[in-house]
């Protein structure tokens, strides 16, 4: 029997286990990416492993997330990265050279290659035939290292591609539709790879948009073939050197299949609250719209500014509506100048934003009150924008700019206008100064550290009992970034004690303090949540900052993958009902104790809780022999520096 591409490229980085769907296997990490939210507390990590320089072929450390510097942390955090980088090995890009994937994207995606990444959209490299996984920083100090990256085996779903798509129909309509389709729950352990004749007829930026967006499904990563196309953009890209062909065989066995047309399809949106709350646009269409963005890793491509400067030329954006667009990088950036495009955007009336994540994390352009916003993005979450009461839209750049002219949600097949068929350039134009190369005389380098860098907190081994309380008790699809928010609270991401009072802020304000009051008052703190719980983002403060408060276990209906991985990783028991209705169970606010917990998780047993209103709950666990040992040690960093004493 034939391979598919996943296992195909698996199979060359295999360094531990057997390719066997939810089996768990080890995997060489060829690259490594990190941005600056998450690689401060990924590289103190790496510096406590005392690894002199890197061991990968290649490790880029990206300032893109916290460029607003209201104040000094964030100017701290990029000098400390830059510093780092100089001294072990990794390149670094600057602040203003743009969003970590699209760069990654552009100067470094490797068909065949691993590339993890502290970034949940790191599988944006898919686009390029690569495995790119997101990950928590911790796994990837590992990995730049040269430890092996632990998963699950996934399973694969092939997605058939046929036809192609009609004009002003998107690649980001793509993935609105399969996340209609599979949603963003229940896709855990799963990698989605694309096949099919219609795979030719989108670009590597179009196929990008599409794997980037994956992480919305849940999905471990998703891949295209690496075929002509890829070649055409690595040229482009004056790497083709760096191209390999690669596809499935023929008779390769897959999970499941899915078929879509591409020449079927519509444009779409994400209502207001998530990724998978999907309409056509035609069934949304008047609703009034107060700002636009378009940018974010999913949408800022060359080929998507373009398209958007291409409708505003000779346009005026509609005077109620606030446009913004932030290019994806310098690259795109230089070339929109260089060919009038940027002076055909700046006329139509638009707000030429920073070449960074900004408005997608809520780092800036928080919307009106009750605004409806559109955006390019990948994540409408609730608040994410920075505004609470306002209503995010996710759609393409195509609807994006028809909502900008006309100051409402608008099919863009009814603007009148013809569409603008945009080809990639034979050459993109390619100056990387901005990103630093390490220093060859590394130990000459010091390393900065302002006063926001503080260690990363140490954790103590696995309790055998835990004996606490009930913390917080949330619903379904809590996402990372209701348990550790981001936007104006990002600049405390290197300072674990500060940035560990706004866990949970915007569903409980209470909860930081009381639980740190539990915890010095010797009481465990006990997380109660409904289904996909950590859904999002791989941020591992989600994880850190909650140890540091004193949870020492989550009990949930299911977990995202990256989020159960960084619970570990800091210690915290992932734990789920043998019985789903148990959830109801279990009040907030309870007292609650599980015991005997080294040996039922020793002998595969399940756990019970016990309650103060005398329930006895069944709860089991997915955990690898590794996992337990990451466990009982108190998480990794004690896991590592036990095994090598
Ligand atoms: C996000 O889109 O939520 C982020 C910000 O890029 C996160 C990383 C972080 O929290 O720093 C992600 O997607 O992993
Ligand atoms: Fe940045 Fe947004 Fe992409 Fe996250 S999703 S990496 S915040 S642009």
């Amino acid at each position: 029997m034939g391979k598919n591409l996943v296992y195909k490229i698996l199979e060359t980085h295999l360094v531990e286990g057997k390719l066997e769907p939810g089996a768990e296997i080890a995997i060489r990490i060829d690259q490594t990416l990190t941005q600056d939210a998450t690689g401060t507390m990924a590289y103190l990590q790496f510096e406590a492993m005392g690894v002199a320089q890197v061991k990968t072929e290649l490790s880029v450390s990206y300032v893109d997330h916290n460029t607003l510097q209201d104040g000094f942390e964030n100017a701290d955090d990029h000098r400390y990265l830059q510093t780092v980088a100089a001294k072990h090995g990794i390149r670094y890009s600057k602040a203003g050279n743009g969003i970590c994937h699209q760069v990654h994207l552009e100067r470094f995606g490797r068909p065949g290659r691993t590339l993890l990444g502290s970034d949940s959209h790191t599988p944006t490299g898919g686009g390029a035939g690569m495995i790119a996984i997101g990950a928590g920083g911790l796994d990837v100090a590992v990995a730049m290292g040269g430890g092996p990256f632990y998963l699950a085996c996934p399973r694969v779903i092939k997605v058939n591609l046929t036809g192609r798509l009609s004009p002003w129909v998107a690649a980001k309509d793509v993935i609105l539709a399969l996340l209609e389709k599979l949603t963003t729950k229940g896709n855990v352990g799963c990698v989605v790879e694309y096949a099919g004749p219609g795979v030719a007829t989108l670009s590597v930026p179009e196929r990008a948009t599409i794997t980037n967006m994956g992480a919305e499904l849940g999905v471990t990563t998703s891949v295209f073939p690496s075929d002509e196309v890829t070649k055409a953009f690595l040229r482009a890209q004056k790497r083709e050197d760096q191209w390999v062909p690669l596809t499935a065989d023929p008779d390769a066995p897959y999970d499941r299949t899915i078929d879509l047309d591409l020449s079927s399809l519509v444009p779409r949106v994400a209502k207001p609250h998530s990724p998978d709350h999907i309409a056509t646009v035609k069934e949304v269409a008047g609703t009034r719209v107060d700002q636009v963005m378009v940018g974010s890793c999913t949408n800022s491509s060359y080929r998507d500014l373009m398209l958007v400067a291409s409708v505003l030329k000779g346009r005026r954006v509609n005077p109620d509506v606030s446009f913004g667009i932030a290019p994806g990088s310098r690259q795109v950036l230089e070339m929109i100048a260089k060919n009038g495009a940027l002076a055909d955007i700046i006329a139509s009336g638009a707000r030429i934003l920073e070449s960074t994540c900004g408005f997608c994390i809520g780092s800036g352009q928080a919307p009106k009150t009750g605004a409806v916003s559109v955006r390019t993005s990948n994540r409408n979450f609730e608040g994410r924008s920075g505004t609470k009461s306002a209503q995010v839209y996710l759609a393409s750049p195509e609807t994006a700019v028809a909502a900008a002219l006309t100051a409402s949600i608008t099919d863009p097949r009814d603007l009148g206008i013809a569409y603008p068929e945009i080809t990639l350039p034979a050459e993109f134009w390619i100056d990387d100064s901005m990103i630093l190369l390490p220093s060859d005389k590394p130990e000459s380098i010091t390393v900065f550290r302002g006063p926001n860098i503080g260690d990363p907190p140490k954790s103590d081994a696995l309790a055998d009992t835990i004996k606490g309380v009930v913390a917080i008790k949330v619903g379904d699809k809590i996402t990372t970034d209701h348990i550790m928010p981001a936007g104006s609270r990002l600049k405390y991401r290197s300072n674990i004690p500060k940035y560990a009072e706004f866990v949970f802020e915007g569903v409980d304000a209470q909860f930081s303090k009381n639980a740190l009051e539990n915890k010095k008052a010797g009481v465990h703190n006990v997380i109660i949540a409904g289904a996909s719980y950590g859904q999002g983002s791989s941020r591992e403060h989600a994880a850190i900052c909650p140890m540091f408060l004193g949870v020492k276990a989550v009990v949930a209906k299911s977990f995202e993958r990256i989020h159960a991985a960084n619970l570990i990783n800091f210690g915290i028991l992932p734990l789920t009902f043998v019985n789903e209705s148990d959830y109801e169970a279990v009040k907030a606010e309870e007292k609650v104790e599980i015991r005997d917990i080294q040996a039922a998780l020793k002998a595969g047993k399940d756990l019970l809780l016990t309650t103060t209103s005398g329930k006895t709950v069944s709860l089991k666990y997915s955990l690898s022999e590794r996992q337990k040992d990451i466990l009982f040690a108190g998480g990794m960093l004690n896991y590592t520096r036990s095994r090598s004493a």
